[in-house]
């Protein structure tokens, strides 16, 4: 019995420890994101300069190429040995992507933690349909992913460091992809890079816990939110009320040595309700397992779209 006790509390302990690593590593890839993109920036700031609480991440999301190892595992086993969970999958024939979201592991947040120390969020990750992709865009993909075979184990460090894991393009190769598929063009200069982070509204303390508020406190400011069919996006059952801004752009210096503007990364908003079955709950005992889970393929459709030139090439109001 004192060996079986001796075990707990060293589990719990290398626990605690993996638990700091892991978040450690969430807040480089959080520190990349911010460094590049000035948008989501001064929406936390924005949202922080009215709501000093704690604010939480609803998810994180990244984007892969699926071919040869690349595609979603790649970056999901980082994700499953610090204890998430697979959960659905969702489809987009038209854009020839697919997702899988996971759950995060049940670990409480760092005391008065915010953002990546905060209760830790759902991971959403897609991937390209290579093989659906014309013959030339095949080419270009698997030429520079063919290229540095390794590459797929080290995606998470990857994301971390805000590094590509293979060389960088020529410019006509970007445009190439971009004529076929804005997400395979997106993947190809910006890799492994979070593509955004989403904030919990329904967790934050102030008016600005209602979508539509904060919608309407963020284009007050001017910023410029995706108005792919409407700016707010709602689940058929109402329950995941989603939006998020347009994408910054950011110079690329292709190996080529043409520097072009391509667009980079974003914010997003999700709102989830109380499901129905859980309406006579007191609000201050309403927890998130009492709320809508998940993704909703209407909504995620449109939000991919938040990197896209239409969106970027948009005029405010
Ligand atoms: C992901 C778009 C979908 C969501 O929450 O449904 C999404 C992307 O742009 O890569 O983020
Ligand atoms: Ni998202």
């Amino acid at each position: 019995s004192s060996m079986s006790s001796n075990n707990d509390s060293r589990g719990s302990s290398s626990k605690v420890a993996a638990e700091s690593f892991f978040r450690s590593v969430l807040g480089q890839m959080e520190t990349v994101y911010l460094n590049r993109n000035p948008t989501p920036k001064s929406v936390l700031e924005l949202v922080r300069s009215v709501d000093d609480e704690q604010l939480c991440y609803d998810h994180l999301a990244f984007r892969t190429f699926g071919i040869g190892g690349y595609g979603i595992d790649s970056l999901a086993s980082f994700f499953l040995d610090y204890g998430y969970t697979p959960m659905d999958e969702l489809k987009f024939p038209a854009k020839k992507l697919r997702a899988l979201w996971f759950a995060p592991p049940d670990v409480s947040a760092v005391p008065g933690g915010s953002g990546v120390n905060g209760p830790l969020p759902r991971v959403f990750i897609s991937e390209l349909l290579v093989d659906q992709m014309s013959s030339q865009t095949q080419d270009v993909i698997r030429k520079y992913t063919e290229a540095s075979p390794n590459g797929k184990k080290y995606a998470a460090l990857s994301s971390a460091l805000g590094t590509l894991t293979w060389e960088k393009p020529l410019s006509s190769e970007f445009e190439q992809l971009a004529r076929e598929s804005e997400y395979a063009a997106w993947t190809l200069v910006n890799g492994y890079a979070l593509n955004h982070v989403t904030i919990s509204v329904h967790r934050l303390k102030s008016h600005l816990n209602k979508i539509k508020k904060l919608n309407q406190f963020l284009e007050e400011k001017g910023i410029k939110l995706n108005s792919e069919g409407g700016v707010l996006k709602v689940s058929p059952d109402g329950g995941l009320q989603q939006s998020s801004t347009v994408a910054d752009s950011i110079s690329f210096k292709f190996s080529d040595g043409v520097t072009k503007s391509i667009p980079c990364s974003y914010i997003e908003f999700a709102e989830r309700l109380v499901l129905p079955q859980y309406q006579n709950v007191p609000e201050s005992e309403i927890r998130e397992s009492h709320r809508r889970d998940g993704f909703e393929v209407g909504n995620a459709d449109k939000i991919f779209e938040s990197t896209f030139q239409e969106q970027l090439s948009r005029r405010t109001g």
